[in-house]
Parts: C-alpha cells; sequence; structure tokens
C-alpha cells in the first residue's frame, strides 16, 4: 500500500479555487476571512441576505452592523437623548417645555451610517486580497459549493476548507397573520414611518431592548412575556431591569402569548389587532396597536445549506452546528464560528474572536483555542444591565448554595442625585466561599456596558472578593460601588442605596 502522502500547499491551492470558502459575510466570517488572507491564503467570502417577509434587506456585514448592535446601540443613544433633555431641565437649562422626535430623521442617520460601514467592509475585503461573492450558498460535497446570485446566476466553487458563519434570523409564531402584520428586529432599524404604539412580543434581550429604545422615543409599548424576563439572565437582576421599564412607562403583559393578529385598517403605521393569551389564567386580551414586533427567539441558518447531505452534524432542535472545541464541525475541513454554533454565546465579539483565532489555527502557526467562559455581556433598556460570570442561580446550581456568596447593594448615581429617581442602580458580586473568588458580577447603571468591560478583566483573571475591597475606587464614579459591597445575601440586611455610588 502506498504511504499516504499530505498535499503540499501548493498542490492544495492548484486542486481547488481556494484555500478557504467563508459562508456568511458577518462579524465572525468577515474576520475570519481577512485573517486567513493576512496569513497568505486564497479567500472567498460569501454572503447573501434573504429579504424579511416584509421585504427589508440589506449590505455585506452581517446581523451586528446592519439590523443588530449597530443600530440597536445607536437608538439606545436616541433614547437616551431624550432623558438627558429631561435632566437638563433639572441642571438649569432651558431647552423649551415639549420636546418632540422626528423618526424618520433618525432613521436616516442610522441607516446612512450602516451605508458608510457596508461600504468600508467592501473596500477592507478587497484592500485585504479576499474575493467577496454577494451569492446564496449551499453545499454540494465537502469541497464544493453552489452560489446563487440575485439575478439567479448558478456558479461552483471549491476550496480545500470551508467556515461555516451565516449566524441566524429572527422566528415568527406559527399564528394568523404573523408574517402578513408583524415586523422582527430586521425591520424596525429601517422603518420608512414612526412605529406607533408597539406590541413587543418575547422578553429576552432583544425584546426589552427594542422595547426599551422605543418607549424612550416616545411610543407606548406593551411587552408580551411568555413566562421570565431575560431568560439565562440573573433573575433578580432581570426583574429590576423590569421595574424600571415599568417605571419609564413600558407596559408587562405577564404570561401572554399571541394567538392571531388582525388589520383594522392598512396605512403606514397601520392600525392593528393583536389577540393574546394568559397561559395560565385562560384570561383573552385584544389590543389595539400599531406595530406588532417579535423577539420570540431566532434560528440559525442552516436549513437550506445542505449540510446533512455532506456529513456535517446538525443539532435537529436549533439547527446550529455541532463542532468540537477548534470549532471543527463533523466533517473534518469544514468549520463553524459565530452565532450558527451550538452551545455558545451569541455576541459579536465572539464570533470575531472565533475566526481570528480558527483562522490563525488554519493558516498560521496559531495553537490558542477560543476561550468561552467569563464573556461580559451588556442589555440596553436603555439603562444597562452589564454581566460577567455567573448568574446567582447558576452559581447555585454549579457550586451548591452553600458555598456561594452574594455581596450587593443599591446606590444613588451622583449625577442622579438632583431630580432623578432611587432605588434603580444594583451592584452584585456572586462569590464562592472556598476560595473567595468573583465568579459573578452583575450591575445596573447608566453606561454599565463600559464598567463590565473593565471588571470581566479581573473575574478572567481569578480576582478575589479581597481583591475588588483593597482596590482603591475613583471618586465619584459609579463604578467605586465595587470597592465597597459590604452586604452579603445571606445577612439578610436590607438595602440601603448610598450616594457617589456608595464610595463615601
Ligand atoms: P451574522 O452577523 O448574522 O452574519 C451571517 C451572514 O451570513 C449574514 O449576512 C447572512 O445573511 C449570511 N448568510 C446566511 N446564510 C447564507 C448563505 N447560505 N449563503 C451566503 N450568506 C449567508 N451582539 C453583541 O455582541 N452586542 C450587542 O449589543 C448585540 N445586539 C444585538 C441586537 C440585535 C437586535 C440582534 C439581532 C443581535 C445582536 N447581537 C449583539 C448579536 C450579534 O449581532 C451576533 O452575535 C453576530 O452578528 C453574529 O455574527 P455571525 O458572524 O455569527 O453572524
Ligand atoms: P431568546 O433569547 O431565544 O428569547 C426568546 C424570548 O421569546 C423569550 O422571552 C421566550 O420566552 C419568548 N418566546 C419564545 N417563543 C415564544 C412564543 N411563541 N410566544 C411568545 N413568546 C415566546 O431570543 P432573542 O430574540 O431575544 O435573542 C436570540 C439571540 O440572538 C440572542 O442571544 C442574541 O445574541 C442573538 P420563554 O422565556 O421561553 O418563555
Amino acid at each position: 500500500m502506498a504511504p499516504v502522502v499530505n498535499p503540499t500547499e501548493t498542490e492544495i491551492s492548484e486542486k481547488y479555487d481556494y484555500d478557504l470558502i467563508v459562508v456568511g459575510g458577518g462579524s465572525g466570517g468577515l474576520a475570519a476571512s481577512k485573517r486567513a488572507a493576512a496569513l497568505g491564503a486564497k479567500v472567498a467570502v460569501f454572503d447573501f441576505v434573504k429579504p424579511t417577509p416584509v421585504g427589508t434587506t440589506w449590505g455585506l456585514g452581517g446581523t451586528c452592523v446592519n439590523v443588530g448592535c449597530v443600530p440597536k446601540k445607536l437608538m439606545h443613544q436616541g433614547a437616551l437623548l431624550r432623558q438627558h433633555i429631561h435632566d437638563a431641565k433639572i441642571y438649569g437649562w432651558k431647552v423649551g417645555e415639549t420636546e418632540t422626535h422626528v423618526w424618520e430623521e433618525l432613521v436616516e442617520k442610522v441607516q446612512d451610517y450602516i451605508g458608510s460601514q457596508n461600504f468600508g467592509f467592501r473596500v477592507s475585503l478587497r484592500d485585504k486580497g479576499v474575493k467577496y461573492i454577494n451569492a446564496y450558498v449551499t453545499f454540494v460535497d465537502q469541497h464544493t459549493v453552489k452560489a446563487v446570485d440575485k439575478r439567479g446566476n448558478v456558479t461552483f466553487h471549491t476550496a480545500d476548507k470551508f467556515i461555516i458563519a451565516v449566524g441566524m434570523r429572527p422566528n415568527y409564531p406559527d399564528i394568523a397573520g404573523a408574517k402578513d402584520y408583524a415586523i422582527t428586529s430586521d425591520d424596525i432599524f429601517s422603518l420608512p414611518y414612526p412605529p406607533g404604539k408597539t406590541v413587543v412580543v418575547g422578553a429576552s434581550y432583544i425584546a426589552l431592548e427594542c422595547g426599551g429604545f422605543l418607549n424612550g422615543l416616545g411610543f407606548e409599548v406593551t411587552v408580551l412575556v411568555r413566562s421570565i424576563l431575560l431568560r439565562g439572565f440573573d433573575q433578580e437582576c432581570a426583574e429590576r431591569v423590569g421595574e424600571y421599564m415599568k417605571a419609564e412607562g413600558v407596559e408587562f403583559m405577564r404570561g401572554f402569548v399571541p394567538r392571531k393578529i388582525t388589520q383594522i385598517e392598512p396605512g403606514t403605521p397601520a392600525k392593528l389587532k393583536i389577540e393574546a393569551k394568559n397561559n395560565s389564567t385562560g384570561e383573552i386580551a385584544e389590543i389595539e396597536c400599531n406595530t406588532v414586533l417579535f423577539a420570540i427567539g431566532r434560528t440559525a441558518c442552516t436549513e437550506s445549506l445542505n449540510l446533512e447531505s455532506i456529513g456535517v452534524k446538525v443539532n435537529s432542535k436549533t439547527s446550529k452546528v455541532i463542532v468540537n472545541e477548534a470549532e471543527q464541525s463533523s466533517v473534518n475541513n469544514i468549520y463553524a464560528i459565530g452565532d450558527v454554533i451550538e452551545g455558545k454565546l451569541e455576541l459579536t465579539p465572539v464570533a470575531v474572536q472565533a475566526g481570528q483565532l480558527l483562522s490563525q489555527r488554519l493558516f498560521g502557526k496559531g495553537k490558542v483555542l477560543m476561550d468561552y467562559v467569563n464573556v461580559p455581556t451588556t442589555v440596553f433598556t436603555p439603562l444597562e444591565y452589564g454581566c460577567c460570570g455567573y448568574s446567582e442561580e447558576d452559581a447555585h446550581e454549579k457550586f451548591g448554595k452553600d458555598n456561594i456568596e452574594v455581596h450587593h447593594n443599591l446606590f444613588q448615581p451622583l449625577e442622579w442625585v438632583i431630580g432623578q429617581k432611587a432605588g434603580v442602580c444594583y451592584a452584585k458580586l456572586v462569590c464562592k466561599n472556598d476560595d473567595n473568588r468573583v465568579i459573578g458580577f452583575h450591575i445596573i447603571a447608566p453606561n454599565a456596558g463600559e464598567m463590565t468591560q473593565g471588571f470581566a478583566l479581573a473575574l478572567r483573571i481569578g480576582a478575589k472578593k479581597e481583591d475588588f475591597d483593597s482596590l482603591v475606587g475613583i471618586h465619584p464614579t459609579n463604578a467605586e460601588v465595587f470597592t465597597v459591597l459590604d452586604i452579603t445575601k445571606s445577612s439578610g440586611k436590607e438595602l440601603v442605596a448610598s450616594g457617589c455610588g456608595g464610595g463615601t
């Protein structure tokens, strides 16, 4: 029998059109393709956006830049500015009695920025020598894909290796009128007319963020919550976020799920009626509104990739690709990163870092695997809830209730002491009793995202409660509350909101 000889890099390049084909030009796909090209690989990235049921579509860059983090944060800022206008008056500014907001102007600015980003991505792929093809990809075999462009032209392309980075798209419930009259986060950021009174269905972070900024921009918002708020997040913090949103004017209907949507009158916005049922009491509610926005989860875009037939294992329940710790699928030359992979966090920086490290391993001398532990994140409602590590519930489950202590307190940002609500901002450290290590960091405050990013480093390097205690605070800031968190949950002591971030 002839000895197995691995082909040289030149032989591979001659055998296939590309060293690497990346399917999906979103956060993960762009990062992986650029890094691979920088390491000398011949790379193509395919990206194609299927329009939403109401026809919304967008350019290169994937979810984050077009219909995710970026427009969300800009609309979050729009909502915060309303609060700042309110605060400005308290601080003596004369800014007019009633403020008005023009939705169309915000959408135009947001979309202009996104357009500039789409263009920038194309330029940067070209500069880095990555071939970009705007076509929808399906696998033919382990080394070949079929690509169909928007005119229906079909081409075939081969590669030695593949990275699947196709992300996810929003779900619609199977109820009458869902796709005819409702929208999702894929549509809201480019909606050409003001949404008006909006019913948000779902209670996870996308639902609360969209509900939060719409309320902040002055629209009436009702959220239909099937069970709990922010599943997967610390439930005490989730409820505090809910209380804040309620105080800001968002209506929550707990236990309700939608049954059908009908149109009362067409228009921009239309007049709609959504019928909902309370799962536990059986109560039926009919709500008239202008917009129904579903944020009831997202499904990985693997359905039309033909993965099973080429041997790539997919979880049939979630449609996600099953990969090992090196992001390799069940077919050894096919990898997957980002939202599409099973059991990992659905966040842009996670997709980016996993993509860069994977390319580094495939085409450079890299050995480092992506570390999915202690990844920080923030929910923008528009009050921010930042967290890193374990929720209190998860810590109890993993380490046992007796081995967990929670240090927490309320605090009042100094900038809020004249005229703003009290009892909103909250800080919590979840610690292990055996070694006092901080394994969960939670903060509800303005700019919590900025704080969480910094403190996440402490969790990564195994900081203990005494490290937080000996840290000298920056006064007067909100972050300094973490240097003086001296109320334990086990003490049952009442929380008292002190000023100046709790530092004095
Ligand atoms: P994506 O960015 O979704 O890219 C996948 C690309 O592949 C898409 O362009 C898709 O059209 C394309 N594609 C799919 N199938 C094919 C095919 N067969 N052929 C060719 N192309 C295909 N994350 C954060 O970190 N912070 C946030 O604040 C945040 N906010 C969010 C807010 C919202 C409303 C949403 C929806 C998401 C948010 N996320 C946030 C999540 C973040 O957007 C995703 O985690 C990230 O975009 C995932 O990147 P990805 O590369 O896996 O996929
Ligand atoms: P999630 O995190 O999957 O949450 C879905 C939410 O929608 C959650 O509150 C669900 O309630 C609720 N839900 C699910 N199905 C229904 C139906 N049929 N009716 C009413 N409510 C429902 O989804 P997101 O869209 O927020 O985000 C998904 C990910 O995409 C996210 O992690 C980002 O990183 C990218 P439940 O708690 O199950 O009762």
